[in-house]
């Protein structure tokens, strides 16, 4: 029997988290021979109804799941923990700015990351999924450098599968066609969504849809405003197709990613495509052996080169509201 993986979830007991974690104690993340321990954490008043996620848990009997924590201290909830996934945060409400998200959401950033300093494996993969969560990202890394800058990403995940699938209904293809869309940039309405380097059954996808006027006002405002439409239409934001991203995410990461193919993950600009270094940006990675490498010289054209600093603009406004949150 393998040894089990620490897995820290935060906002155990929000919408996306009570879709997330039956997922990985099923075996969906991280293969169904693979135990897992389950660290949730919450906050205070969110404890009572975390205990009773906690029995629902217990009530499905899952072989995988090794071990259950559940508690408000984040350095319990992040003791020696191998994966670290941070949901747990406030959404954002009528009449607040980004700004003032940036900060409520980053002051939960600050604390959790000092925390993971303390108590987390040094090895730790820590995956931020709470908006605004390349920033927020950025805050927990700059406060816990005992643990790896390579390992803080954000998610992309949901974007990337969201551009893979509109792009197999538009071409009438099965999503399995195909591959190596590219989510760039800030997980934001001012992400790049690129088909341009993505194929359809091996041919380049702008050729098989050949329709310049649908990539450029429909494909790419779709999936930047994608979630927007959602919360319109379910009268709240994506909870199943996140929980989904992250386990995509976290599984690609450590087990790997299809030959040939690509993934998007927010992760720490080393200034590849001239995205300045100091943000977490959304990027074409390959993961082999639980490291990811950015995907390097894709051919950039003066329209991708346009959004993508556009992205980066965003990232780096971001980066100087929260400097005070910053270690
Ligand atoms: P919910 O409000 O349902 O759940 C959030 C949970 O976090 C709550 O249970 C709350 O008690 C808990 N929480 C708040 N502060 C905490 C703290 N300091 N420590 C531990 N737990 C804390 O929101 P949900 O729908 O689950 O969304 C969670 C986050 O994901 C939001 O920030 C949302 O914007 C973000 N999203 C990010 C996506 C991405 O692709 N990166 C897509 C989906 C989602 O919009």
């Amino acid at each position: 029997m393998r040894q089990p993986v620490r897995i820290a979830v935060t906002g155990a007991a929000g919408h996306i988290g009570y879709n997330l974690i039956f997922r990985i104690a099923s075996g969906d993340m991280l293969g169904y021979r693979q135990p897992v321990i389950l660290q949730l954490l919450e906050i205070p008043a969110m404890l009572d109804a975390l205990k009773g996620v906690a029995m629902e848990l217990n009530d499905c009997a899952f072989p995988l799941l090794s071990g259950m924590l559940i508690t408000d201290v984040p350095e319990d909830g992040f003791a020696g923990a191998d994966i670290v996934i941070m949901v747990g945060s406030r959404p954002r409400t009528k009449g607040m700015e980004r700004s003032d998200l940036l900060t409520i959401n980053g002051e939960i950033f600050r604390t959790q990351g000092k925390a993971l300093d303390k108590v987390a494996s040094p090895k730790a993969k820590v995956l931020v999924v709470g908006n605004p969560a390349n920033t927020n990202a950025l805050i927990a890394a700059s406060h816990a450098k005992r643990l790896d800058a390579a390992n803080y990403t954000s998610m992309m995940r949901l974007d990337h599968n969201r551009a893979l699938s509109k792009i197999a209904s538009h071409a009438g293809r099965p999503v399995t066609s195909v591959r190596k869309a590219i989510a760039w940039g800030n997980h934001s309405s001012a992400q790049f969504p690129d088909l341009y380097h993505a194929v359809v059954d091996g041919i380049s996808a702008s050729q098989f849809i050949h329709d310049p006027q649908w990539i450029e006002k429909e494909f790419i405002p779709a999936i930047q405003n994608r979630g927007t439409e959602i919360l319109e239409a379910r009268g709240s934001s994506s909870v199943g197709s996140a929980a989904n991203a992250v386990v995509c995410h976290v599984r690609d990461w450590l087990l790997g990613t299809p030959e040939n193919d690509w993934v998007s993950m927010g992760v720490a600009s080393d200034g590849s495509y001239g995205i300045a270094q100091g943000v977490i940006y959304g990027f074409p990675v390959q993961c082999s052996q639980g490291r990811y490498a950015i995907v390097e010289n894709l051919e950039i054209t003066p329209f991708m080169r346009e959004r993508m600093d556009e992205s980066c603009r965003q990232l780096l406004w971001e980066r100087d509201q929260v400097r005070h949150l910053m270690g």
